[in-house]
């Protein structure tokens, strides 16, 4: 995920409800619903009352983005987890959360946003946590995935770890990167089996032309005009920015998911827990 700006969070916390009706209205599921079975925690309801979270402000690299911690105390919160922000940054903020006996840590430097579990030592990170979440958004929009064809637009850590989670659920797969050597990288990444589910090697043009499901995990702004989408086009975008130009993100509006971090904040939580 590229950093984030203070412009992408800042609004988070007051927009959190009005985010989860549109995504009940998307998905059919609320933001605790869709984590909840993304996260794989099973027949078990998540009981987050039980489990304070402590997100800690980390000064490293770049340094802190205004409205982050607030965003993820927000999102927490929201979610029914007792969440405080640590006085102290950085280690010392990691010392408050141990002997506030915090159960989960929230914390992102500029190369990785994580979730610990302080007590089971459960590490969760935002990649594969925000592509699980976003996969089973797209499932939802969609009616299922398996056997169906899915457009997977980035091969960065977060489209990869997505290709991985789409496979699982029965997706077959058609891959898109700018560096199209990532495309055959990760195919030969792949089992056999797996092999013979994915597609390699079209222009986004032809690609598009394929399938209606997209999973756009790309760092690319504005690069998908409304003309190349396909009719009845289901995109799940965890990428940012977003690759759909202000044309066509507000043609398919209904049938977009496009957000900086509460699903895969809340994908990350619900990990911590297993
Ligand atoms: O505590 C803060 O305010 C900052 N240290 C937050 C930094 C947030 N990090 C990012 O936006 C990185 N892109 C995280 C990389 C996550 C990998 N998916």
């Amino acid at each position: 995920m590229t950093r984030l700006i203070a412009e992408q969070v800042l609004m988070i916390p007051e927009k959190i409800k009005e985010f989860d009706r549109e995504l009940i209205e998307k998905t059919g599921c609320s933001l605790k619903e869709l984590a909840s079975e993304a996260s794989g925690i099973g027949s078990a309801p998540p009981k987050p009352a039980a489990h304070p979270v402590a997100v800690i402000p980390v000064t490293a690299g770049q340094g802190t983005i205004k409205g982050f911690s607030e965003a993820l105390h927000a999102i927490a919160a929201y979610l029914g987890f007792p969440a405080f922000i640590t006085a102290a940054p950085d280690v010392s903020g990691l010392v408050e959360a141990y002997q506030s006996d915090a159960t989960i840590a929230l914390m992102a430097d500029d190369h990785l946003y994580a979730a610990i579990n302080l007590k089971t030592r459960r590490a969760t990170g935002n990649d594969e946590a925000t592509a699980k979440g976003f996969t089973t958004a797209l499932q939802k929009m969609a009616g299922g995935l398996k056997g169906k064809a899915v457009l997977v637009i980035g091969l960065g850590p977060l489209g990869t770890a997505a290709a991985q989670a789409l496979l699982q659920e029965g997706a077959d797969l058609i891959l898109y990167d700018l560096l199209r050597e990532k495309e055959a990288a990760l195919l030969k990444s792949c089992a056999t089996a797996e092999q013979q589910r994915i597609t390699t090697g079209l222009t986004l043009e032809q690609a598009l032309a394929r399938t209606h499901l997209i999973f756009d995990a790309s760092p690319g702004e504005a690069f998908i005009p409304a003309a190349m989408l396909p009719t009845g086009a289901i995109i799940s975008a965890p990428g940012l920015p977003l690759g759909l130009d202000p044309t066509a993100a507000q043609k398919f509006t209904d049938h977009l998911i496009h957000e900086p971090l509460q699903i895969g904040t809340a994908v990350m939580l619900f990990q911590a827990l297993i």
